[in-house]
């Protein structure tokens, strides 16, 4: 059986995220949307792996048997939480977490007070990424944002913003109503004091957007726009 947990649900756009959360559950996977950061969300996953495994606990004990031990693997993309939602489960420290891409580099099992035995991996990503879909998981911390240019990566945050969800990125740096498309990276340039004798420093701007979706200065946005 699959479970498949949310993570980040705190910094989604709720509207849009629920429409994915149901498409997933109508596709048959129990879906479980977390915040990993402050909560006692994970319990419901427990509660998850228990439930999907009563049956098989049933039949054993009928027999006399001990409850099965259950052997559960976390993937997901990386960046995504998958060490900060073991770590929860085994009740541990947030060990070998950070808000990067590629912390984790090897296999490692833990064990849970639940009777269950989990494994954290690495971060997979697909072999091959389209653009759209890798600027959307640069944008998210999913890939490391050197990986593509970063004037490119912001500038594919600040059109989405401007398309989707203005006026959290107008209220952020303070934009003037008027303020068009085109004229972004000059107006937050000005806003943060990237202007060098009348030159936009893209890189400082490009890094300052970058680092406001990063560290949940920017927040309420789904990147993967509905289109089922
Ligand atoms: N806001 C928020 N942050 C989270 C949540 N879950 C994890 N994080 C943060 O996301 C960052 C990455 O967490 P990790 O657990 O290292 O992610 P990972 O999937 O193991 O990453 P890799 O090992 O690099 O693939 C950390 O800064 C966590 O604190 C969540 O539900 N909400
Ligand atoms: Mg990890």
């Amino acid at each position: 059986p699959r479970i498949l947990v949310v993570t980040k649900y705190d910094l989604c756009d709720q509207n849009v995220t629920d429409k994915w959360l149901k498409y997933y559950e109508n596709l048959g996977y129990i879906v479980i949307p977390v915040n990993l950061k402050n909560n006692l969300d994970y319990k419901k996953i427990i509660k998850e792996i228990e439930d999907l495994s009563l049956s098989i606990n049933e039949r054993r004990k009928s027999k006399d048997l001990l409850d099965k031990e259950i052997n559960a693997l976390v993937i997901g993309v990386p960046n995504v939480g998958k060490s900060t939602l073991i770590n929860t489960l085994a009740g541990k420290r947030s060990q070998n977490v950070e808000n990067r891409p590629g912390v984790t580099k090897e296999l490692v099992w833990l064990k849970t007070k639940h009777n269950i035995k989990i494994l954290d991996t690495p971060g997979l990503l697909w072999p091959k990424l389209e653009t759209n879909i890798a600027f959307n998981l640069a944008a998210t911390t999913a890939i490391k944002e050197e990986v593509l240019p970063i004037i490119d990566v912001a500038n594919h945050i600040l059109e989405f913003l401007f398309s989707n969800y203005p006026e959290i990125l107008f209220t952020r740096y303070k934009l003037k109503p008027n303020t068009s498309n085109d004229d972004l990276f000059f107006e937050i340039a000005k806003h943060i004091g990237a202007i060098k004798n009348d030159e936009i420093d893209y890189e400082r701007v490009s890094m300052r957007v970058i680092n406001d979706i990063r560290s949940e200065r920017i927040t309420g946005i789904t990147f993967d726009k509905y289109d089922r």
